[in-house]
């Protein structure tokens, strides 16, 4: 397939999608958020671990399309609103790893497309924001519930009250990011990770990404409980049985996925 403001490629079951929009930072239009909807959609069965990034070593995505959006009427916005968020959802919600690799700038959309990713790593020049208030508008993307749920309620309200800009090192305190790379050093490190994930039962890290999704808004009880089905479910694929026999053989299992 090919995009207009998507680069692609695949190598050895990971995928690394990075958003191509450099005059504007890789600000998010509707046609780059239709753009990674169909990306996702079609994203090919082999592929086990995805890796987000934005193209140049200035910006990751530096926010929803300020100049799209400056006309919009309340329904409008609504339905831009929802647009970034369905597709954002839809990476959240992929049945594999998601890694943004957070390489400049992630502000407004940017910061709410990374926090829609499993794992955030960054540069060590990497700004993270929620500026909307400061053009009249709340995050819209699902910022104002995921970046309470990473970093606490006390946090994100101060971030997105301010609209203030983080370094990578605070970012990297408060739990918004798990690890800080030179810049030169960020997609090989990304694809360091992604390997470590594909050597993994492909089922299983699937099945552990929706519990762990799934259970957070959960009681205690049913948490349990949803963890408990699929764990039994694990017992059900040939990845299990492989896996533990590679084990009692002192071997190394393939794990196909089945
Ligand atoms: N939208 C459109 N264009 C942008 C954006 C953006 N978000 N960010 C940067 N650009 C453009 C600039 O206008 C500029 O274009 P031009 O060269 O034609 O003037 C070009 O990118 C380069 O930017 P700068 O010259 O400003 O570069 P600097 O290095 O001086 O500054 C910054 C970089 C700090 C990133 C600065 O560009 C900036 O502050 N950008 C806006 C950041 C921002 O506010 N992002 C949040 C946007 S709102 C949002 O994301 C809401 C999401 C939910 C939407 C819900 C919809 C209802």
């Amino acid at each position: 397939m090919n995009y207009n403001y998507l680069k692609t490629e695949y190598k050895d079951g990971i995928g690394l999608l990075t958003i191509s929009a450099p005059k504007s930072l890789n600000a998010l239009n509707s046609t780059i958020l239709g753009e990674i909807s169909d990306y996702v959609d079609h994203l090919p069965l082999h592929i086990r671990c995805l890796i987000i990034t934005g193209d140049g070593e200035k910006s990751f995505v530096a926010g929803a399309d300020i100049s799209e959006m400056a006309g919009l009427d309340a329904a409008q916005g609504e339905a831009f609103g929802k647009r970034g968020a369905d597709v954002f959802r839809k990476i959240e919600t992929l049945p594999i790893p998601v890694i943004a690799a957070v390489n400049g700038f992630a502000l407004g959309g940017g910061c709410e497309l990374a926090m829609a990713c499993d794992i955030r790593i960054c540069s060590d020049n990497a700004r993270f924001g929620q500026p909307e208030v400061g053009l009249g508008i709340i995050p819209g993307f699902s910022g104002t519930y995921r970046l309470a749920k990473l970093v606490g309620m006390g946090m994100a309200k101060q971030l997105i009250y301010t609209g203030r800009a983080i370094k990578a090192d605070e970012a990297l305190r408060i739990g918004l990011v798990n690890v800080v790379y030179p810049q030169a050093d960020l997609i090989s490190r990304a694809m360091e990770m992604a390997e470590s994930i594909c050597a993994n039962a492909p089922i299983a890290v699937a099945y552990a990404k929706q519990c762990i999704n799934e259970e957070y808004d959960l009681s205690a009880d049913d948490a349990i409980a949803y963890e408990n089905k699929l764990f039994g479910k694990c017992f059900a694929t040939c990845d299990q049985k492989a896996g533990m026999k590679a084990f009692l053989e002192k071997g190394k299992a393939v794990f196909e996925g089945k």
